[in-house]
């Protein structure tokens, strides 16, 4: 090939604007981002790429997960080499998956393959050999309500080939046994009861194998979250955070026991309930006191029937292999509003909460109950009883609310101005400046640093 005609060929690539090999990546949806000029090394890889396009094809990228480019270098083989893996839409709208391998100056196709999907959802590439080798898993819309597909590939000298095809509510990749390999974890559903549970498949030479499958709790009815995390010192669980059937959340902490086999930790054993992690707020399992050990939140106060706002306490549980819960902390959690407070021992159950949301104010009260008082004319918040009252303020005039409600700013996010004031001392209830700013979090900041595997 002469110079001349190179320049050519990058000339086109850089006006078909398909190619993208490194992390400044173009993203259909995302906007599209012209390359003046590929570089050298890749010129022949585009030109494998443009013989498909030539047939009508366009390129195709994920739409959602951590691999959403149209063209992927991955060491496939565990070489250090990385191989480069290319997604396309043809002109009947399937998808064509097609694989290359640098050798000298040329790259040869090592693998092919045709795939139907509604839309490409995401890629992964799960490690499928203690020696690195992985396998190529694409996952597909296969309907508008949630249900995917996974189809499985690996590389072997006859070239790709298709191992696994699994239909699933959830997804989650990652070693989850310990063994150096990368299982494949779906939350999958039994198409006439509606009964949701957790299928574990693992690699096994070149292909992938179901190895333990165990059923959520009865109260699962579709999956929100997967987590792979620690349940104790040392092991490993995977926490699926599902909408409860009849409203709410419920987790389901599931582990490998003694006898290898997968077990639900949080299942009850003979009703099949997962009651016990239940909470109406919409809150998923964390590692909610920094200690690299997950807990599950669940619905907590005492007080709830009296004070409704009270539904958003949650105790923060881990629970042993045994299925004992045992109690971290509590929380007061607004997922709607972006906050949580860290609530303190000494409030126990004596100080309860009372919500107000007016037009730019949301205002939340925590007080004081006295020794006694009757059900019928319940106690509420006021100035005698009040130990903190945090506000959130909205629209444009913050600062003058501030000065009204003679409040002390905690932060500004997204528009919004969180701030709090102190009640009158109410003996071991009181709290101080520190206290309150040291307890008082917000949501989406801790959500950005969390990888979400769906
Ligand atoms: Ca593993
Ligand atoms: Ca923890």
């Amino acid at each position: 090939m002469n110079i001349s005609f190179k320049k050519l060929i990058t000339a086109a690539a850089a006006l078909c604007g398909t190619v993208f090999l490194s992390g400044c990546a173009i993203q259909y949806g995302d906007g599209l981002l012209a390359l003046p000029s590929l570089p050298a090394e890749h010129i022949e890889l585009q030109s494998q790429i443009n013989k498909v396009l030539e047939t009508g094809a366009v390129s195709a990228a994920a739409e959602s997960g951590a691999n959403r480019q149209s063209i992927q270098q991955v060491d496939l083989d565990g070489d250090s080499k990385n191989e480069y893996i290319a997604f396309f839409r043809d002109l009947d709208g399937n998808y064509l998956i097609k694989a290359y391998r640098k050798n000298k100056d040329d790259y040869e196709e090592i693998g092919s393959a045709e795939a139907v999907g509604l839309t490409l959802h995401s890629i992964y590439y799960p490690v499928s050999s203690v020696t690195g080798e992985k396998s190529l898993a694409v996952c597909w819309g296969i309907d508008e309500s949630n249900n995917y597909g996974m189809t499985v590939y690996t590389f072997a000298a006859q070239g790709m080939e298709k191992v696994l095809s699994v239909q699933y509510s959830g997804i989650l990749v990652g070693d989850f046994n310990g063994d150096s390999k990368d299982e494949l974890c779906f939350a999958v559903k039994d198409q006439s009861g509606g009964q949701l549970s957790l299928r574990v498949y693992e690699a096994q030479g070149n292909t992938y194998v179901l190895e333990s499958e165990t059923p959520l709790c009865n109260e699962a009815r579709s999956i929100s979250q997967m987590t792979l995390g620690r349940f104790d010192e040392s092991r490993n669980a995977v926490f699926l955070d599902s909408v409860s059937y009849g409203g709410g959340f419920v987790t389901d902490v599931i582990t490998y026991g003694a006898d290898g086999k997968l077990h639900n930790l949080t299942r009850h054993r003979d009703s099949g309930s997962g009651i016990a992690t239940w909470r109406s707020v919409e809150v998923f399992c964390k590692d909610i006191d920094n200690d690299g050990i997950l807990e599950v939140p669940k619905a907590s106060s005492m007080m709830s029937a009296l004070y409704p706002d009270e539904k958003s306490k949650l105790a923060w549980v881990r629970f042993n292999e045994k299925g004992n819960a045992v109690r971290r902390m509590y929380t007061y959690h607004m997922p709607s509003d972006d906050w949580y407070f860290l609530w303190p021992d000494s409030w126990d159950d004596r100080v309860v909460v009372q919500m107000n949301r007016y037009s730019r104010l949301v205002k939340t009260s925590f007080f004081v109950l006295p020794d006694s008082y009757s059900i019928n004319d319940l106690p509420a918040a006021g100035e005698e009883n009040t130990i903190l009252t945090l506000y959130i303020f909205s629209g444009d005039n913050q600062q003058a609310y501030l000065s009204t409600y003679e409040a002390t700013e905690i932060l500004r996010k997204d528009g919004l101005l969180y701030a709090y004031s102190l009640g009158d001392a109410h003996g071991k209830y009181a709290l101080t400046d520190e206290e309150v700013l040291a307890a008082f979090k917000t949501i989406e900041t801790e959500w950005t640093l969390e990888a979400y595997g769906g």
